[in-house]
C-alpha cells in the first residue's frame, strides 16, 4: 500500500489567501467574457479588465476517486451593470459529485441550478455551511462591499464542466437592488436539452 501523507494548510481568515497554496487561479473580467447579462456594460468594464476572483488550491493531491480537494475563493466586490461580480460557474464533469462550501468572510450568494434550469439561492456569510448536491450547477456571487471569501471541499475526481454554462448561461441572475440584491430569471438563458 502506498500512502498519501496527511497535510494541512493555514487559511488567512482576514483575506482568504492560503500562502502555501499549491496553485492560484486568477480570473479577470476578460476570463468571464460573455457571461454577464448586459453586453454593453461588460464591454465598457473590459477596458479596465478588473480582477474578479482568485482561487487558492491548497494541496497538490491526486485527482482520483477517494481523495478530497480543498480551496478558498476570494471574489472582489464590484458590478457589471446591475450584476454583481461572480464566478464563471460550472457543473461537475462527473455530475454526481457533491461539494461543501463554508463562508469565511464577506457576504454573497450561492446560486444553484439543475440541468433543467430550476434555480435555488443560498445566501452566505461567515459561518454558513452550504451544500451543493450532486448534479446541481453552481456559481457564487459577491453581493457585498468587501471581498466575499469561502472554503470549498469536493471529491478530487469531480472535474469541471464550464461549457454548459458558457453556452446556455445561468438560469438566474443576481442583481443589485437598493442596498441588497434580487434574483431574477435570465431572459437570455437557453434551456439545455433534457438529459
Ligand atoms: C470547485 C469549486 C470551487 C470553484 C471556485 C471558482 O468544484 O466549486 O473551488 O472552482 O469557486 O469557481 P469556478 O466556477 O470558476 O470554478
Ligand atoms: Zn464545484
Amino acid at each position: 500500500m502506498t500512502y498519501v501523507d496527511p497535510v494541512s494548510h493555514q487559511v488567512n481568515l482576514a483575506d482568504g489567501t492560503i500562502p502555501t497554496a499549491h496553485a492560484v487561479q486568477v480570473r479577470r473580467l476578460a476570463d468571464l467574457r460573455g457571461l454577464f447579462a448586459d453586453p454593453q456594460a461588460e464591454a465598457d468594464a473590459l477596458a479596465e479588465n478588473p480582477l474578479v476572483y482568485q482561487v487558492y488550491d491548497a494541496a497538490d493531491l491526486p485527482h482520483v476517486d477517494g481523495h478530497l480537494l480543498y480551496s478558498t475563493t476570494v471574489i472582489q466586490p464590484g458590478r457589471v451593470g446591475d450584476e454583481f461580480f461572480m464566478t464563471k460557474g460550472h457543473f461537475h464533469e462527473r455530475s454526481d459529485r457533491a461539494e461543501l462550501y463554508y463562508g469565511l468572510s464577506g457576504e454573497g450568494v450561492l446560486l444553484l441550478q439543475t440541468p433543467e434550469g430550476r434555480v435555488e439561492t443560498l445566501p452566505m456569510v461567515a459561518g454558513t455551511a452550504a451544500y451543493v448536491p450532486p448534479h446541481w450547477g453552481h456559481r457564487t456571487v459577491n453581493t457585498g462591499r468587501v471581498p466575499f471569501v469561502f472554503l470549498a471541499a469536493y471529491p478530487a475526481d469531480a472535474g469541471y464542466d464550464y461549457g454548459t454554462i458558457a453556452r446556455d448561461g445561468f438560469a438566474g441572475l443576481v442583481l443589485a437592488d437598493g442596498d441588497g440584491f434580487r434574483v431574477v430569471p435570465n431572459p437570455r438563458y437557453r434551456r439545455a436539452a433534457s438529459p
